[in-house]
């Protein structure tokens, strides 16, 4: 022993704090990203990472672990075998295959589907009370079938869904205004993809709506404003991987903007992806992001923004479409 210790203590008669622990799997650019971000945040007490590929893995863990002496101290540990993971609190998926440039999200689906057959029941054993939060995409088509997969509670299944789009959207927003995109209140919401809906009907900067704050400043958005706006931010993530093959680090701060929310019960509002059955006409038991409260068990409850009818029609339809996908999955 290093250290003689102060006094005389019977380990056994310590009550040992329960201390928290995330589990990655893959190490890829988004997987990284998320371990970093997570890591310098200081979120967690233990990383698990896992992939199928041993060298990458441990060289990522490696690497990790050498920034030691300027991180705060987390435990990480690195296999391809899914017992390191065991007794997660949350568990997020980054693995499988990416877009390719030009590549719809959708067109991904198969592919992922059978890697997410090898990973979430193994996640789900070692990990029996774990928050799964998936990445990978179609994320929201992934997220059914990572609820189906695990058996979980609908509360501890979450997507990462349009929280990204939401803070591209933010952003395009505050540059124009030139303010703080954190006071920049707005939504997407549906399909993390294509067909997501933008709620320009409740976008408030700190509380003061929009439209109505531009009107004033004797500036117009009109429709084509509008839709301008939600094509820069739907075609923001193949901007990125045209131009430097991959996104990584947005989604990683996303990611643990969310892993915060849950893990220390911040009761904050996300747009993820969740099971939207019953909310704003509905039918399907489909997964798509609506506005969230997350906290320590997950999915707290879902904030019932008032949409106007062009927004509750364009959900629906982004509904129909992500339920036809599900619809064609095997599992
Ligand atoms: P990448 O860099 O190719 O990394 C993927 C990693 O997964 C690799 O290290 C693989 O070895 C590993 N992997 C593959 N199959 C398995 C398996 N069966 N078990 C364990 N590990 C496996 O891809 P990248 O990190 O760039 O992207 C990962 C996923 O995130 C893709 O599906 C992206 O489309 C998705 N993204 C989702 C976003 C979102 O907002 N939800 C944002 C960005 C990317």
């Amino acid at each position: 022993v290093m250290f003689e210790p102060m006094f005389e203590a019977n380990p056994s008669d310590i009550s040992i704090k329960r201390t928290s622990k995330i589990t990655v799997v893959g190490v890829g650019n988004v997987g990284m990203a998320c371990a970093q971000t997570i890591l310098t945040q200081d979120l967690t007490d233990e990383l698990a990472l896992v992939d199928i590929l041993p060298d990458k893995l441990r060289g990522e863990m490696l690497d990790l672990q050498h920034a030691a002496a300027f991180l705060p101290r987390a435990k990480i540990v690195a296999h391809t075998d899914y017992a390191i993971t065991a007794e997660s609190d949350i568990c997020i998926v980054t693995a499988g295959a990416r877009q390719r440039e030009g590549e719809s999200r959708l067109t991904l689906v198969e592919r992922n589907v059978s890697f997410f057959k090898q990973i979430i029941p193994q996640l789900a054993k070692y990990s029996p009370n774990a928050i799964l939060l998936i990445i990978a995409n179609p994320v929201d088509a992934l997220t059914y079938v990572s609820r189906r997969l695990s058996g979980f509670p609908t509360n501890r299944v979450i997507g990462s869904g349009t929280n990204l789009d939401s803070s591209r959207f933010r952003w395009i927003l505050a540059d124009r205004l030139e303010v703080n995109a954190q006071n920049v209140h707005g939504y997407i919401v549906g399909e993390h993809g294509d067909s997501s809906v933008p709620l320009w009907s409740s976008v408030n900067v700190a509380g003061v709506p929009l439209l109505q704050l531009l009107q004033n400043k004797g500036i117009h958005y009109g429709k084509h404003t509008q839709e301008e706006i939600h094509r820069m931010v739907v075609d923001g993530a193949y901007e990125v991987i045209k131009l430097k093959g991959y996104t990584s680090w947005a989604i990683g701060y996303s990611v643990a903007s969310l892993v915060k929310s849950l893990l220390r019960d911040q009761r904050r509002i996300h747009p993820v992806s969740v099971c939207a059955k019953g909310f704003y006409g509905i039918e399907d038991e489909v997964y798509l992001s609506l506005p969230a409260e997350l906290g320590r068990s997950g999915i707290i409850g879902i904030l019932n923004i008032p949409l106007s009818n062009e927004e509750t029609q364009r959900l629906q339809q982004s509904a129909n479409a992500l339920a036809q996908i599900q619809r064609k999955l095997d599992i």
